[in-house]
């Protein structure tokens, strides 16, 4: 195992002091101790996106000349493929960057069905975009990792090219940071039991990336409910808004409740703009927010800079609603049902979660068979 301080302090050593990224659960204890040995917003920025990292980094490295770190699970490597192969790559402009990339889905390990595909291909798919990449071992010390670094970085760097770590789970021993808080007051698995307990059997929910599906999902459990009625956006962060609006736009019958969270709506902010455009009535964009990629380790994102209903108003929605309580929120749940959407409803809770929240029992095709056949089953 490896201690996340004493490889901040490596790297430090080696003229790495500047860090940009979207945190991952695998890399959790590094996360915690670059935030916890850095100013953010000054020598360490959490990105929307994985993508955003590599040009944000490259700003630093033309800016300074010094050498930026880049960390993300290896589901971010999508969105990181555009500017690595059209900025960064030495045959363009030649921008070097250090990359630790959590290896979810490894191919042998359990691991839950978005992953897996990924997981196969992390080494090949940075190799075709012309990163360098090393496997990192839960059983390597840091001096192992030093070896790897001293036979490897100077001649990789110095040659304009960039190099990445791909981190196996339980790579790093704890490291004790100062936790995020928030002072929002409404649990978030309590937000969604009162957001299911309002709909009705047509309503439809997309929801986002994270404990928030699992909280979806474990409502159904516990309440002996089917899951028809819901889209459980597992993977692909960001995107299960353009998925609720490809629903709500072809079952207009149907109201499509997209349930999100701050970090995934910031991930792909755009999705506001063309909602906002839409004139999706049927449309109903709850976000769950709480400041917080909650779901990897807590980590803060930007949203308490940001007034997700001015922006949602700006771009077109036609209804926006802020909520700190449940009484709260049941009122505007029970109003918006005579509402003309697209609506947004910016639900403040707080961060943390069930140890024991379950998963999916069974695998994606099958929940959207089932999922489409409940779409499909009136008109
Ligand atoms: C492209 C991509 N980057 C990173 C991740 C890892 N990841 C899974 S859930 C999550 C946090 C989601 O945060 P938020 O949307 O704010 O919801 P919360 O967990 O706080 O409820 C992250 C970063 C991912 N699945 N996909």
């Amino acid at each position: 195992m490896i201690d996340p301080f004493d490889l901040f302090n490596y790297l430090k050593h080696k003229g790495i002091e500047f860090f940009a990224g979207v945190p991952d659960s695998l890399l959790k204890s590094l996360c915690g101790c670059i935030s916890q040995n850095t100013v953010i917003g000054k020598n360490h920025f959490i990105t929307p996106n994985e993508g955003l990292a590599v040009s944000l980094a490259t700003g630093y490295f033309l800016a300074t000349g010094n050498i930026p770190m880049v960390y993300m699970q290896n589901s971010g490597i999508g969105n990181m493929v555009n500017p690595v192969t059209s900025l960064t790559n030495e045959e363009i402009f030649g921008i070097p960057i250090l990359y630790f990339i959590g290896w979810r889905g490894k191919p042998g390990q359990i691991d839950e069905p978005q992953h897996k595909k990924q997981g196969q291909i992390t080494q090949d798919l940075l190799e075709t975009i012309g990163i360098n990449s090393f496997l990192v071992t839960q059983n390597m010390s840091m001096n192992d990792l030093v070896d790897l670094f001293e036979h490897n970085y100077d001649s990789i760097i110095s040659s304009n090219k960039s190099m990445a770590l791909i981190i196996e789970k339980g790579t790093f021993s704890d490291y004790p940071f100062e936790k995020f808080k928030n002072d929002y007051q409404i649990s978030r698995e309590h937000a969604i039991n009162t957001i299911l307990k309002s709909l009705s059997e047509r309503d439809i929910i997309v929801s986002t990336t994270g404990k928030i599906s699992r909280e979806v999902y474990d409502f159904r459990e516990f309440n002996n409910q089917n899951h028809k009625q819901d889209f459980l956006t597992v993977g692909s962060m960001g995107h299960s808004s353009m998925i609720a609006l490809g629903i709500a736009k072809h079952k207009p019958k149907h109201k499509v409740f997209c349930l999100d969270g701050d970090g995934a709506v910031i991930m792909h902010m755009g999705s506001l703009a063309l909602i906002g455009s839409s004139s999706a009535e049927n449309l109903v964009h709850i976000i769950l927010n709480n400041s917080a990629y909650e779901s990897v380790g807590g980590q803060p994102t930007i949203a308490n800079h940001i007034d997700f209903c001015k922006v949602a108003l700006s771009c077109g929605y036609k209804n926006a609603f802020i909520v700190d309580s449940l009484p709260d929120l049941q009122e505007i749940l029970t109003n918006i049902k005579e509402l003309n959407g697209p609506t947004i409803i910016d639900v403040h809770v707080s961060i943390g979660s069930r140890k024991d929240l379950s998963r999916p029992a069974t695998p994606p095709n099958v929940n959207k068979q089932i999922f489409m056949s409940f779409l499909n089953s009136d008109q």
